[in-house]
């Protein structure tokens, strides 16, 4: 466990007070064996707003090795969607920011299963992903996709300019915001950039957390919720500025900050309106993350109160995508195998195994139509499109759907 106990924000290093306490959480994407229930991790999930630099952090976070290994459990190319999504990024980002250098060079940290950088291999363009679960990398080396695993810091940073020489572009997505050691990144991010060269991330946005009171972006994994001031103090304190910025849709709302050296390319005026939104949706009050921790308990017990009365009714509940998020669901509103009789996913390595924290049997989404259910709560609510256009038959034979975002309601 990193951090126990300091209660110093990650970023400025000032003393933080968490506002809420999820409990005792497990390790989100620690899918596991019967052998082991007994020697789970759990730790207690805090949560802070710093008053200085504004970053929603956890305060307490179990160690990247713990998370991040050859067992990891998500595989980024397990959803269309996302491969689509991956494939515009990479031709944006070779389009408007690699057409001036002669011999480019890009870096990814995060890459996975190559799900973005495949794209610019396949341009024949230098490239090279830093990606420390050994399982997970080597599905992008069986493609050819250059990999390094290790977790990204510094020092990396320093080999990979001397072996390489520096890059035109760093990008990442739901990485950045996963790494409590982030200053050392920020700094292995300008020893590694060109000085004309671009930082392209993005992460799940608090603009949209608060907005749709999403309390399942909290998990061991996501160190930090994002808005433009905390990134704008983060990159600030290393010379380093927000130039643009360009909200997505993935993952329940996302914001891909564009980075460079301070003065080196101009600002964009949607910086200054989405810093003055953000104001205006008290992004940076404390008051509102006191507001926030009290609609989360209200969607808990509505939630909570829904299954049991399903339940009560006598019919059946199965849950649908053993996302990471629905870690943090199940296990803050005590959702048990009294309520879910499994949950389908399509990932192979969590198949046959059991959730973190409530053990609820995880199973091959194959065998959903096998067994319909008389309801599914849809744990991959940014999957949604998705997942409804693959299994319409539920709905036509009768089953309905639960979703709780924006708001907690049945479908179907
Ligand atoms: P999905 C992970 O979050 C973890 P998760 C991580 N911390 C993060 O930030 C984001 O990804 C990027 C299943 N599924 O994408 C497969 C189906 O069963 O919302 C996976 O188990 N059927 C890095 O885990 C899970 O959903 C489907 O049709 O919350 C992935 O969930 C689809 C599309 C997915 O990410
Ligand atoms: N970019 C992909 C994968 C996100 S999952 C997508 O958006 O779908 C987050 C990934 O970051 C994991 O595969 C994890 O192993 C990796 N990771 C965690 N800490 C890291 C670090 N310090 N450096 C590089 N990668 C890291
Ligand atoms: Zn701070």
């Amino acid at each position: 466990m990193l951090k126990k106990n300091k209660k110093l924000c990650w970023i400025c290093n000032s003393k933080v007070n968490p506002f809420m306490s999820f409990g005792a959480m497990p390790i989100a994407n620690n899918f596991l064996t019967i052998e082991k229930f007994s020697t789970e991790y759990f730790f207690e999930m805090e949560v802070a707003f710093c008053d200085r630099c504004k970053m929603l952090q956890l305060v307490n976070q179990p160690e990247p090795q713990q998370m991040f290994n050859e067992n990891y459990s998500f595989f980024s190319g397990t959803s269309k969607l996302m491969a689509k999504h991956f494939e515009k990024f990479a031709n944006h980002v070779m389009k408007d920011y690699l057409q001036d250098s002669k011999d480019p060079f890009v870096v990814e940290i995060g890459s996975n299963d190559g799900i973005m950088l495949k794209h610019f291999a396949n341009e024949g363009i230098r490239h090279l992903g830093i990606e420390p679960s050994a399982n997970v990398s080597q599905v992008a080396m069986d493609q050819g996709i250059n990999t390094i695993v290790e977790f990204f810091d510094k020092s990396l940073a320093k080999k990979i300019v001397s072996d390489h020489g520096q890059a035109d572009a760093y990008v990442a997505a739901n990485v950045m915001c996963h790494i409590p050691y982030i200053n050392s990144i920020v700094e292995g991010i300008k020893v590694l950039l060109k000085p004309d060269g671009i930082v392209m991330f993005e992460d799940p946005y608090l603009g949209d957390v608060i907005q749709q009171t999403t309390y399942d972006q909290i998990y061991d994994e996501h160190t930090f919720l994002f808005s433009v001031h905390s990134i704008q103090y983060l990159f600030n304190q290393f010379d380093m500025e927000v130039i643009d910025l360009e909200p997505q849709e993935t993952h329940g709302g996302s914001m891909r900050f564009v980075i460079a050296r301070r003065g080196a390319r101009p600002l964009q005026d949607n910086v200054h309106k989405q810093l003055e939104f953000e104001r205006k949706l008290g992004l940076i009050d404390s008051a509102t993350f006191d507001r926030f921790r009290t609609n989360c308990e209200k969607y808990r017990s509505d939630l909570k109160e829904m299954l049991n009365d399903i339940r009560g009714q006598g019919k059946s509940i199965a849950g649908y995508a053993a996302t990471s998020k629905s870690t943090t669901i199940i296990n803050y509103c005590g959702i048990t195998t009294e309520h879910l009789d499994c949950i389908y996913d399509t990932t192979p390595i969590k198949q046959g195994k059991f959730s973190p924290g409530a053990h609820i049997p995880i199973v091959d989404y194959k065998k959903f139509r096998d067994n319909y259910p008389d309801y599914a709560v849809l744990f991959a609510y940014n999957h949604e499109k998705e997942i409804m256009a693959k299994e319409q038959d539920f709905m036509a034979r009768g089953g309905k759907w639960i979703s709780y975002v924006p708001e907690l309601r049945v479908i179907g």
